[in-house]
């Protein structure tokens, strides 16, 4: 089939919007027709080649919502007619990472996946002269249609609003997920958490579930602080209006440093300063921000000496298939809000736009709208 998609065609370049050739679903893959999709910031990271893993011609997106168009041969959890939301940590529930309780990185599929193909190690996309376009973390969102592994979609609701419900496909399940499932924060606890952007103000929100005391939000946007604070931050504090070291000036904040730390910017000097401001013998300070090709983190091994631990986090820990449709349910019955989130709504052949707004800090989630 053809269908329309915004094709990465080369590092640091505008997406392009055009018709692709689409080849239909094989063995254990799904097509999905894509009826919303967030932008997230690992989308851009990659656009602009700053990813290691980045690879051209590539159809991005991974933050989507859809429903199942047809199946292929075996497959059978889903049928024609499910609405899904596809999942860049797949959950196959035999490999010895999906039964394993400690993580939720299923590695069924990874090697392809990180080549940009599917399991069978080819491209189901292509140009219209032929030339083939590779698929991106498993999902290729920012396509009206896209094949899926079956393992890599979770079955939700049908009443689900997908404009709203396609940003649990990252965003939400990431911020949530790294409170609940990563830190296991405890009522009553003290956080910080750098960067108010599309994950940070879903980690805050995830700190009021958990029932956090203190939730401080740092961000060199002023104008994040409206929504942060609708979200449950208590104190703001913009590292470009503190004189003298950061790290003290958290310490002193949060009482002798947070039980949690969390870096929703990417910036490995941040992630420093998150590990730092963590408190003396138990603070941890959770890494969600995804830093450039060759970046490193540091600090001195006497932080970790005296209790601080430093932990990452990959789609907020959650496995996909058992925990996105609970989310959605968690969103339908209004345990969690997403739609002040949803800042922007956008075309197709707006999706460059969207990017812009990310960089302008304008927007918290842009959604383009099939
Ligand atoms: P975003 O652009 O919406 O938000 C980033 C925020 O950080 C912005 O508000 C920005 O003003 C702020 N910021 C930037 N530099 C800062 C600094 N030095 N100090 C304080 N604040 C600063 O991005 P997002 O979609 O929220 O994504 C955030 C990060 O999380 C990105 O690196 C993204 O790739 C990563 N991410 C990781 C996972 C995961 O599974 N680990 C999932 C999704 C996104
Ligand atoms: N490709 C990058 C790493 C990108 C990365 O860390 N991706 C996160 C999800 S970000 C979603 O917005 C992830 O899940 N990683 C686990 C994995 O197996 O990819 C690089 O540095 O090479
Ligand atoms: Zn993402
Ligand atoms: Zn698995």
């Amino acid at each position: 089939m053809k269908t329309r998609a915004a094709v990465a065609v080369e590092a640091g370049k505008p997406l392009e919007i055009m018709e692709v050739n689409l080849d239909g679903p094989r063995k254990g893959e799904v097509l999905v027709e894509i009826k919303a999709t967030g932008l997230c910031h690992t989308d851009e990271f990659t656009r602009s080649g700053a990813d290691p893993e980045g690879i051209f011609p590539a159809i991005l997106g991974h933050e989507g919502a859809g429903v199942v168009i047809e199946v292929g041969e075996g497959v059978t959890t889903l049928e024609v007619g499910d609405h899904v939301i596809p999942l860049y940590t797949p959950e196959c529930r035999e490999c010895e990472y999906c039964l394993n309780p400690k993580t939720n990185l299923c590695q069924k599929v990874r090697a392809t996946q990180g080549q940009g193909l599917l399991p069978d190690g080819s491209t189901r996309f292509s140009m219209l002269d032929g030339t083939p376009i590779h698929h991106y973390m498993g999902c290729s969102t920012f396509a009206n249609h896209t094949v899926v592994p079956e393992i890599a979609l979770a079955k939700v609701r049908k009443d689900a609003p997908f404009d709203k419900v396609c940003y649990i496909g990252c965003g939400v399940t990431t911020g949530i997920g790294a409170v609940i499932n990563t830190a296991k924060v405890e009522i009553g606890s003290t956080a910080v958490v750098f960067g108010l952007g599309g994950i940070g103000l879903n980690v805050i929100q995830g700190l009021r579930l958990a029932g956090a005391d203190q939730i401080v939000g740092v961000d060199l946007n002023d104008s994040k602080v409206e929504m942060a604070t609708h979200f449950g931050m208590t104190h703001f504090v913009n590292p470009s209006k503190v004189d003298g070291d950061m790290v003290a000036h958290l310490v002193e904040l949060t009482g002798g440093g947070a039980d949690y730390t969390f870096d929703a910017t990417g910036n490995v000097d941040v992630m420093r300063t998150a590990l730092e401001c963590a408190h003396k013998g138990w603070g941890e300070s959770i890494i969600i921000g995804v830093a450039p090709a060759g970046a490193e983190i540091s600090t001195r091994p006497f932080q970790l000496v005296t209790g601080r631990v430093w932990r990452g986090t990959a789609f907020g820990g959650a496995k996909g298939r058992t925990d996105v449709p609970k989310i959605v349910d968690w969103y339908m019955d209004g345990k969690i809000e997403i739609d002040p989130m949803i800042t922007h709504k956008l075309t197709l052949d707006e999706i460059n736009h969207g990017f812009d707004l990310m960089h302008e800090g304008k927007s918290i989630r842009a959604v383009v709208e099939f």
